[in-house]
């Protein structure tokens, strides 16, 4: 039974709807046609790099056109869901415009994942296909896939993106790629302009960065993330002569709309396709292609930094701007970028829940490396509170709210959570720490009052490792903390409580997690076995005195910072 527009995520209220409307963020068109409208004005600019292919507008939206005919052919039509687990390359631009031209919603996970979160993903969406890569650093995502289908209801469709397939699986590339017959790609172009999704539908669902036992789908809709990714781009200078290095995993809000790859394609640029940040590859694909964007995290900054250094003769001239986000970058590193790398420092300060912040590209570079920027509408409404939610006094830390044009009021099908999440008159609540800077007027991340370890950009529950662990028999209890990284800036630590009798290990625990089929970034680096755990008064565990115990044995080891 077909569900309602929307079904399952949290309106924004009427009066809202009005203003947005009203002040033009909302235009009423789905993402599928702001692109074509675009690809329509430059039909013959290269759009898409990736390799050796390079694919014009026309080219890339043809392909799109009929990837969405192909993808309804086989019953994936508008509001199914896909889950989306595919590297940087011409095939995730491909199937995402498909997807958005026809309404069918991508689920965008991370090439990190493994079993443990696509099912728990495919299964909350719903989704009815996967697309993955075959095998990819020595991991086998279609053998995954596999599983997955026999594992979640409703999901029965493996698309691999492979040279060679195994039974039951279906050629992705093959339904993405060109077509023969000018006539399939004629009618398949007819049929897609002649039925657009409605705005206020979902266009994607992205992933919370990890507060909750379980990773949170956020329902972005097609009229919000448009603007995400249409006012992103004005606010970065984003044109048509803008070339877009896409080097972060592209299912990330950060690379994906900020402006990131739609953004650019949104403007009739070019986006270059980059399965990995390391620098010698990159650096070559920036000189190779002019690159004049790129989006990086903090802790890709400082190899990019380090690789210049070393090869101080390396050609990255024309790259404009350099934008960092995803965790707080050192004022210091913040100062190096400018002459070091011959670009701009932008530095973004954004979540998949919507708000984002970016200094400015007029502002100073003292600016740029040492504050996370400012709101980048004017329909962005942000509060710094205290405990009790009241504001806190100009220039003191507090803690970030927000509401907005682009910013959910709710995640998708999760009312337990959500009434934590977000306040009674739908304030979502970062658990960002922040102050504003009263000289700059941008906001300073201080630190962060929920339980999420940030490990280069890549977010971690401690709920969710904690209860991951309680699943092991040595285990009687259990806290993961952030221990202090000079490059990553945090990874995981837990502390353990054996159960008497147990000798727990970090190579055990490890092993553990592995089995269960658990992304490995969020697996512990580092064990501390203890009697018991330090609690706050009112009996929660106090992360607080563990983070800084952590800190302190690792600053006695002379190992840290
Ligand atoms: C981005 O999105 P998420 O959803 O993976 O993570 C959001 C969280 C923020 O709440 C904050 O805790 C942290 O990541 N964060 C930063 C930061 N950017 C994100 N903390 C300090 N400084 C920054 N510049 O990470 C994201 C989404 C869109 C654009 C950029 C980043």
């Amino acid at each position: 039974m077909a569900r309602p527009v929307a079904e399952g995520t949290t309106p924004w209220p009427e009066a809202y709807v009005a203003r947005y409307v009203q002040a033009g963020y909302w235009e009423g068109k789905s993402f599928g046609e702001h692109l074509w409208e675009q690809a329509d004005r430059t039909p013959d600019a290269v759009a898409v790099v990736d390799g050796d292919v390079r694919l014009t507008y026309r080219q890339l939206t043809a392909r799109a056109d009929c990837a969405a005919s192909r993808l309804a052919d086989r019953g994936i039509v508008a509001d199914e869901r896909v889950v989306v687990q595919l590297p940087n390359g011409w095939e995730f631009v491909v199937l995402t415009l498909a997807c958005l031209r026809a309404g069918v919603i991508p689920v965008m996970a991370l090439p990190a994942h493994r079993r443990h979160e696509l099912a728990y993903l495919a299964a909350h969406s719903e989704a009815v296909a996967i697309a993955v890569p075959g095998v990819l650093r020595g991991f086998d995502h279609e053998a995954m896939a596999h599983e997955l289908v026999g594992e979640v209801d409703g999901l029965r469709h493996v698309l691999v993106a492979a040279d060679e397939l195994r039974p039951g699986s279906e050629d992705l590339r093959a339904i993405c790629g060109p077509s023969g017959d000018a006539e399939e790609a004629r009618a398949a172009r007819t049929r897609w302009d002649a039925a657009p999704p409605d705005s206020r539908s979902v266009a994607v669902f992205l992933l919370s960065g990890g507060t909750t036992g379980l990773p949170k789908l956020i329902a972005r809709t097609h009229d919000d993330y448009a603007y995400n990714a249409k006012r992103s781009g004005q606010v970065c200078g984003f044109d048509s002569s803008t070339v877009y290095l896409g080097t972060l995993p592209a299912s990330h809000n950060f690379p994906l709309a900020c402006p990131g790859i739609l953004g650019t394609l949104m403007v009739g640029g070019r986006v270059v396709m980059l399965p990995s940040s390391e620098p010698v590859r990159a650096f070559a694909w920036i000189k190779q292609e002019q690159v004049t964007h790129a989006a990086v995290v903090p802790a890709v900054a400082q190899r990019w930094l380090d690789h210049q250094q070393q090869n101080p003769s390396e050609d990255i001239a024309s790259l404009r701007v350099l934008q960092v986000g995803g965790a707080r970058l050192a004022d210091e590193v913040g100062r190096r970028i400018p002459k070091a790398l011959g670009c701009k420092l932008q530095q973004v300060f954004g979540m998949a829940e919507g708000l984002l912040n970016y200094t400015r590209l007029d502002e100073s570079d003292e600016v740029a490396a040492t504050t996370q920027g400012r709101p980048m509408s004017d329909g962005d409404e942000v509060m710094l509170v205290d405990e009790l939610d009241q504001p806190v006094a100009e220039g003191q830390p507090g803690s970030l709210l927000t509401r907005g044009p682009y910013t959910p009021r709710g995640y998708y099908r999760a009312d337990e959570q959500n009434a934590k999440a977000f306040t009674a008159d739908g304030w979502y609540r970062s658990g960002d720490i922040c102050r504003l800077d009263p000289v700059s007027g941008n906001l300073i991340v201080e630190g962060r009052d929920k339980d999420m370890i940030n490990r280069g950009g890549e977010k971690i529950s401690a709920e969710e490792v904690e209860n991951l662990l309680y699943r092991m028999p040595s285990v009687a209890q259990v806290a993961a903390v952030a221990m202090p990284d000079p490059r990553l800036g945090e990874r995981v630590c837990v502390y353990v409580v054996p159960r008497p009798g147990h000798r727990p290990t970090l190579e055990a625990i490890r092993a553990f997690m592995e089995a269960d089929g658990v992304a490995t970034y969020k697996i512990p680096e580092r064990l501390v076995v203890v009697e018991e755990i330090a609690t706050t008064k009112v009996g929660k565990i106090d992360k607080k005195a563990l983070r800084a115990d952590i800190a302190n044995r690792m600053a006695a080891e002379g190992s840290v910072v």
